[in-house]
């Protein structure tokens, strides 16, 4: 890993993928041909994309169930204990509506409304990560989405994968369609004969579902487009290199652009994690990807005290940080861009990834600035409530009067002027 002095003028912000005109021409072409087409276009488009020759797009209850055999029943138990977990967590943020009452009898409000319809995209192959489908499906659940929706593509075979299917079963999720990429995407946002319309679309996906959730943002809502993974580690020379090196490759075997950066103010732990790097990354499985992302987008920056470190963390506005310092606590406070905070040397990523209980799904590439993690309010929206007395419309009418007319709004004053002559 390199390592440079604060300062140093390295960026490992990227650019957002806005895909190459190829590929956004190929996601106009599809989302048309399914708001035109609708299953007809999802059938071709699936055999000719995924392989697959189905005739019914929706998963039974019986592939469901089977899906158990494939599964082994400790898995089960972890995947049961992690949604409790996460249930847990986006429990305590859902939101109350609430009344006020004013001395005039004014009552003045918000309503919190669960979302009607979301549809949870799930990408395939080796993305399938159930982890995702709890993070993105509990929080709609808990704001009480009614109709919660599925769709992943299948593989040449017709399936899913089990690991897919058994999690959804976990969570309870019933509606779900084997179709994916832009085709699912259009679907969700335009319906079909067989997949009625949603109201907001989640989940990762390659650049095409990246894409085609950006050309049907405003007919529905979409969740943050995420970039690739990120995990900055702000260390003392308390901390253990060992774990930091571990830290760092967990995240960079995402991705090849995922990115690993170590904040320090020691020298020489800085200099024993890049050695630790190299060496835990030689048995690692995924040691191409990995080593690729800590060639491109690895960091070891030395800062001179813990003050100045603090100041590079806020300018990187991490996905995810990691404080591993003496007094890892008294340092939450001073942070104010992070999508999750981990405090101390037990707090490892991936404890987070999976089984904390806050949600994985972060705010990327900077963006942490002004976006939070994926949570209930999501999924639900607000209404105001305003409910004038007699009284109060009484009082303060002639100044709403006095506003419409300075907007040159003469009927906008008239409807209050109409009652005011009501005394
Ligand atoms: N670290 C990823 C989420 C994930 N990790 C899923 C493992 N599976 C982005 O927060
Ligand atoms: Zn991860």
């Amino acid at each position: 890993m390199k390592i440079v002095n604060v300062g140093a003028n390295i960026s490992i912000k990227r650019d957002i993928d806005t895909g190459t005109e190829t590929q956004r021409a190929t996601v106009e072409a599809i989302i048309s041909q399914v708001k035109e087409q609708g299953d007809q276009a999802l059938f071709e488009l699936t055999k000719q994309f995924d392989g697959a020759d189905l005739k019914s797009l929706r998963v039974t209850e019986a592939e469901l169930e089977g899906a158990y055999a494939h599964i082994d029943d400790t898995l089960i138990e972890a995947l049961r204990e992690a949604i409790t977990n996460i249930r847990d967590f986006h429990e305590r943020q859902k939101r109350q509506s609430w009344l006020t009452t004013k001395e005039d009898g004014t009552i003045l409000g918000q309503k919190v409304t669960a979302l009607d319809a979301v549809g949870v995209y799930v990408p395939g192959g080796k993305a399938s990560y159930p982890s995702s489908i709890m993070m993105n499906v509990i929080p709609a659940q808990v704001a009480g989405v009614g109709r919660i929706v599925m769709v992943s593509p299948a593989g040449a075979d017709g399936n899913l994968p089990a690991s897919v299917l058994v999690t959804a079963k976990e969570l309870g999720v019933k509606e779900i369609y084997k179709v994916g990429g832009a085709q699912a995407v259009a679907a969700l946002a335009y319906g079909t004969e067989s997949i009625p319309a949603v109201d907001k679309i989640t989940g990762p996906g390659n650049i095409y579902v990246a894409l085609a959730k950006r050309a049907v943002f405003g007919k529905v809502d979409i969740d943050m487009i995420a970039g690739p993974s990120e995990i900055v580690v702000l260390a003392d020379k308390s901390a253990d290199p060992r774990y930091i090196a571990a830290d760092l490759l967990s995240q960079a075997e995402h991705d090849e652009q995922a990115s690993a950066v170590l904040v320090t103010t020691s020298k020489l732990l800085a200099e024993n994690v890049a050695k630790e790097v190299q060496e835990q990354l030689t048995t690692l499985p995924k040691r191409e990807i990995a080593g690729a992302s800590i060639r491109d987008y690895g960091v070891i920056y030395i800062a001179h005290d813990l003050v100045e470190a603090i100041d590079v963390i806020n300018e990187l506005a991490p996905e995810h940080l990691e404080l591993l310092t003496e007094e890892p606590m008294n340092l939450v406070g001073k942070i104010r861009h992070a999508g999750a905070i981990f405090v101390g040397p037990y707090s490892s990523e991936p404890v987070g990834d999976y089984f904390a209980g806050p949600n994985h799904v972060l705010p990327t590439n900077g963006t942490a600035r002004f976006s939070s993690p994926l949570n209930v309010d999501d999924f639900t929206k607000k209404s105001s409530i305003i409910a004038y007395s007699k009284q109060a419309l009484q009082e303060n009418g002639y100044i709403i009067s006095a506003l419409a007319r300075l907007e040159g709004l003469e009927a906008h004053a008239r409807a209050i002027d109409i009652r005011l002559e009501d005394k």
